[in-house]
């Protein structure tokens, strides 16, 4: 057997079913060996498109999400998303064509370094030196890839050795034991100072739902009357948004994170990275009592940024379940009934506080143009239990977050870094990942125009992801940062390239062209029946909600 077919038996044995991708001539005779092998390749009209389809897909399925890329230019185009993936620790592998060995001397056309173009990106990178090696490449890194902390990983495949023979087993990497359990010791030490802690909190990362370990939090949390705050730019859920403790992400400054926290006296930390910051501000986010625990399945976070009481690596989902039981024995009679007291009153607290955004959502429901809190609120009541979401919609998430029901068994997808042009492809993974439930797709229409070539292979693959469009024409959150910076155009009304008029964009036309039912909503009165004909519809639907051109400074 040649290379190609080779390492796409690989692919298959490790249980990959979907290959993401864009061609061209230097994947063609990897992509001719496609045929037969069972893998289906999905093509994308731009790569970034396709290696967001890869990451939505590898999120949400929890398993290996593989893109193939068109040489230099091609990965290029994708390293937004390979960026974004590097963030949010997904399981990606990431190949691409590159040209004849016997011409790289040559400088062809196409042709770069794609090793050093991933440098810092990937967990690691590498390009076939021969044919022989492919297979052990190939293993290595599906095997890093999905090892905790997971990551993205690169492999150069040139065209050449993709039709050299090539011996080999076709086997998947051997499956190992890759979640270690934490130091019993460690987590002894943990458990003491949160029993003995009189406001515990919680700050929940991404990692929690990376690990599957949103019940073990739950419990844990409930165990000590903690409340539950999702570190700054969380962008997937730790516990379901309607749970009595969770309070919500956290604003990202170092003043905004030491002022919320600061009336705890131990903070444990679990899954997140330490932190993510939109703004500077001076200081720490801990106070200087405060003793903060750590927990994470990625040594480089413990301590990163902010030194930490106590530290512990190891897989967070058993970390979790050992921190409930060492503190369920640790606490006496009067530490739990002071928990039961604690989750009462943070329970109560929060009843009132949803009831209050609803009530401030339906107030808004006459307001023309479509207010971004009615539109996420009317969404909400029409969405299934088990929808998933995938956002990219900037000023509105706040709106996203509040009202849509993220209860357990939904689930809640975002750009890590922020990169826009990852949502639109995203959803496409998610859909296949997860071809039963509902997909929607929150995003703003400056993010729409990032990529907004994934209508054609939401089309194209009949996927049925409903993209909701929150239309106020302009780079709302931008000019809300300009605000929030007090600058001084700013001030004067001026914001320079945000406003996306002169000509507005005709979203329907766009959605149409590439075969999406497409539908306009100006009205609120109309927003309900439309956003329920476009989530029933068989295949895929846009539909284009007219809100609110408003925009204030930041908190
Ligand atoms: C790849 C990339 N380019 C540019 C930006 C900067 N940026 C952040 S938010 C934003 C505007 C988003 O506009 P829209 O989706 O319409 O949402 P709105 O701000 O109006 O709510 C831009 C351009 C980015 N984050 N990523």
């Amino acid at each position: 057997m040649q290379a190609a077919g080779r390492l796409i038996e690989i692919l298959r044995a490790a249980g990959v079913d979907y290959l993401f991708g864009n061609p061209g001539t230097t994947e063609l005779p990897f992509l001719d060996a496609l045929d037969g092998s069972g893998l289906r390749y999905v093509v994308a009209l731009q790569e970034a498109t396709a290696a967001a389809a890869a990451d939505g897909y590898a999120q949400a399925s929890g398993r290996l999400g593989v893109v193939n890329l068109h040489v230099a230019p091609g990965l290029a185009n994708a390293l937004s998303i390979v960026h974004n993936a590097s963030r949010a620790k997904t399981p990606l592998l990431v190949t691409a064509g590159q040209q004849d060995t016997r011409l790289l001397l040559d400088q062809p056309i196409l042709a770069g370094d794609m090793v050093k173009m991933t440098d810092g990106l990937t967990k690691w990178s590498y390009e076939l030196r021969n044919a022989a090696e492919a297979p052990a490449a190939l293993r290595r890194a599906i095997q890093l890839a999905l090892t905790p902390p997971t990551g993205p990983v690169f492999l150069s495949l040139p065209m050449d050795l993709m039709t050299e023979p090539c011996d080999d087993s076709g086997g998947a990497p051997e499956p190992g034991a890759v979640r270690p359990a934490p130091e019993a010791e460690a987590i002894a030490r943990a458990a003491s100072l949160l029993a003995g802690a009189t406001a515990p909190v919680i700050v929940a990362g991404d990692g929690v739902a990376r690990a599957g370990a949103q019940a073990e939090l739950a419990t844990l949390a409930e165990l000590l009357g903690a409340a539950v705050h999702g570190e700054p730019i969380h962008r997937r859920l730790s516990v379901s948004g309607d749970h009595p403790l969770w309070r919500g992400g956290l604003y990202p400054t170092a003043t905004a994170v030491a002022k919320a926290l600061e009336r705890f006296d131990v903070v444990l930390i679990v899954g997140a990275n330490v932190f993510t910051w939109l703004f500077h501000a001076p200081g720490s986010p801990f106070g200087a009592s405060q003793r903060v625990v750590q927990v994470d399945d990625d040594a480089r976070e413990i301590g990163r940024s902010y030194p930490v009481t106590l530290g512990i690596v190891g897989s967070v989902r058993a970390a979790l379940s050992a921190l409930a039981r060492a503190v369920g024995e640790q606490q006496d009679d009067a530490a739990r009934a002071a928990a039961r007291e604690r989750v009462a009153t943070l329970g109560r607290a929060r009843e009132a506080h949803a009831r209050r955004l609803a009530a401030a959502a339906d107030a808004a429901g006459d307001r023309v143009p479509i207010a971004p809190e009615f539109l996420m609120r009317t969404l909400a009541t029409l969405l299934p239990p088990d929808a998933l979401v995938v956002d990219e919609s900037a000023s509105s998430l706040p709106h996203v977050l509040r009202h849509l029901p993220f209860r357990a068994g939904s689930d809640f997808f975002g750009s890590k870094t922020g990169t826009l042009g990852w949502a639109m492809g995203a959803a496409l993974g998610v859909q296949l990942a997860h071809p039963r439930r509902k997909v929607v797709a929150t995003i703003g229409d400056g993010s729409v125009m990032y990529a907004p070539q994934a209508l054609w292979t939401a089309a194209h693959e009949q996927l049925p992801v409903t993209y909701v469009v929150a239309n106020n024409a302009s780079y709302a959150i931008l000019k809300s940062g300009m605000l929030t910076f007090g600058l001084p155009a700013a001030k004067r009304g001026v914001f320079p390239g945000m406003d996306l008029v002169d000509p507005e964009i005709d979203y329907l036309a766009l959605a149409r062209s590439m075969g999406v039912l497409a539908v306009r909503v100006d009205k609120p009165g109309a927003l309900r029946d439309v956003l329920a004909r476009a989530l029933a519809h068989a295949g895929p639907a846009l539909v284009d909600v007219a809100i609110d051109r408003g925009f204030e400074a930041m908190r």
